[in-house]
């Protein structure tokens, strides 16, 4: 398992972080090291569980699951019901499988080009759902099924568009990484250039004064981008609402954040804004981290940047098998000792909140849910020709006519 050095304890002062900078490396001038641990089954419930389902209980997070830098650490607690636990079972069983099915469509061809799957990460996407409200905001890169599920679209929506059908997200036509619903902003493909996008979907959110937040996720592997460093810029001179997602799965393309960045403690990267580094394999961590982060950011605090620490079992893409840049045996380890799912299945049973049997009812419904969703995708025809003619622009400011290419032939279409 790659090891994270973090930043621990008391926050050096803009003078004396300048002069050591520039006297030493910065990992040598942190005032102590220590890890961040990732297992995601070290949560413990604080007493006992009341009977009642949907009344809350407060459960005691692993002391290492969150670093701070230039805030306070909050206090490692989060709350919780029995049908909170349940729900947040069912919807990542559920989008794991969703991914699962589009795995195997596009070994099918029935998916082409693009297709970024997120088993392993999926306690970010719906550990964050928990924790906001359809009146915030997402918006991220090229892993972003299970967000746009999350936040109010279908698994055949989702399905769909992959396989180019009239019945996907955008009709078809708009494909991986090109899917949005009224909260989320998208699935962007090219690298980092969702995040100022997401500060501006802040900046729109304080203009408004609706006190939402935009959380604006990216990979490790966007975190060296210049824009990153821009929008977290004009984030903090305006105190937006906005939450820097640094969704830290250890790789990029094909290559390790280690060999990739100078300093892989991305939450301390935004200089004068604070960060938070948090188990990302612990569902119950994610969701006390980004309710942590939306009463920062709505109270007037100003951004964050929150880095999630995950894992993906796959590759990149699915033209990555994911094999040349780190060995099968981590990826394993991973998968059979920190897996998200696991961990949360195993706080259901250990803390008597339901039965195996009743998850495994729910895994069986998973399967079901997404096997018609994927039926019901592959009956939707393919658009019609004349669509692509159609939603480039603003209904009512289209130009008198517009032009396409193919090889060997020029379209030319009038409204
Ligand atoms: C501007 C730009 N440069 C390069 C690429 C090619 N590219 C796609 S994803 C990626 C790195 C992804 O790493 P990370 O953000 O960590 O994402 P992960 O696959 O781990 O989710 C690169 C270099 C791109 N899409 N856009
Ligand atoms: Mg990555």
């Amino acid at each position: 398992m790659t090891r994270i050095f973090t930043v621990v304890g008391n926050f050096w002062g803009t003078k004396t972080l300048i002069e050591s900078l520039s006297q030493r490396p910065l990992r040598s001038t942190l005032p102590s090291v220590r890890y961040l641990q990732t297992d995601a089954d070290k949560s413990e419930p604080i007493g006992e569980l009341p009977k009642s389902k949907s009344e809350k209980f407060k459960v005691r997070l692993d002391s290492e699951s969150f670093h701070s830098y230039r805030c306070d650490v909050p206090a490692a607690e989060s709350e919780t019901s029995k049908e909170e636990m349940m729900e947040m079972y069912k919807n990542m069983t559920t989008m794991r499988r969703m991914e699962q099915a589009a795995d195997a469509l596009y070994k099918q061809k029935l998916i082409r080009g693009f297709c970024h799957l997120a088993i392993g990460q999926e306690a970010v996407s719906v550990g964050m759902e928990a924790a906001i409200t359809p009146d915030d905001r997402v918006i991220t890169a090229y892993r972003c099924h299970t967000f746009a599920v999350m936040r109010g679209g279908t698994i055949k929506g989702v399905l769909a568009e992959l396989m180019g059908r009239v019945d996907g997200m955008s009709y078809g036509k708009g494909g991986s990484m090109h899917i949005f619903t009224p909260s989320f902003f998208g699935g962007n493909g090219i690298v980092g250039a969702q995040v100022p996008v997401g500060a501006g979907v802040a900046l729109a959110q304080k203009y408004l004064k609706n006190k939402t937040v935009t959380f604006a996720l990216y990979g490790d592997g966007a975190s060296n981008q210049g824009q990153v460093f821009e929008a977290y810029n004009m984030a903090k001179l305006w105190n937006l609402p906005c939450v820097f997602v640094c969704e830290n799965n250890k790789y990029g393309m094909g290559t390790s954040a280690e060999r990739s960045s100078q300093n892989t403690a991305f939450f301390t990267r935004g200089d004068q804004i604070p960060g938070l580094q948090v188990n990302g394999m612990d569902i119950l961590a994610v969701k006390r981290a980004c309710e942590w982060a939306k009463e920062w950011t709505t109270s007037g605090k100003g951004p964050l940047v929150l880095e999630l620490v995950t894992y993906r079992y796959g590759g990149h893409s699915m033209s990555d098998p994911g094999t040349t840049y780190r060995t099968r045996e981590e990826i394993q380890e991973v998968r059979s000792s920190r897996d998200p799912i696991a961990g949360l299945k195993r706080y259901i049973m250990d803390w008597g909140v339901e039965s195996e049997a009743k998850l495994k009812a729910i895994d069986k419904a998973a399967k079901e849910e997404v096997d018609k969703a994927v039926e019901e995708a592959k009956q939707s025809p393919y658009p019609d020709l004349k669509e692509f003619w159609t939603d480039i622009y603003y209904k009512g400011t289209e130009p008198p006519f517009m032009r396409g290419r193919e090889k060997e032939e020029v379209h030319h279409y009038s409204s």
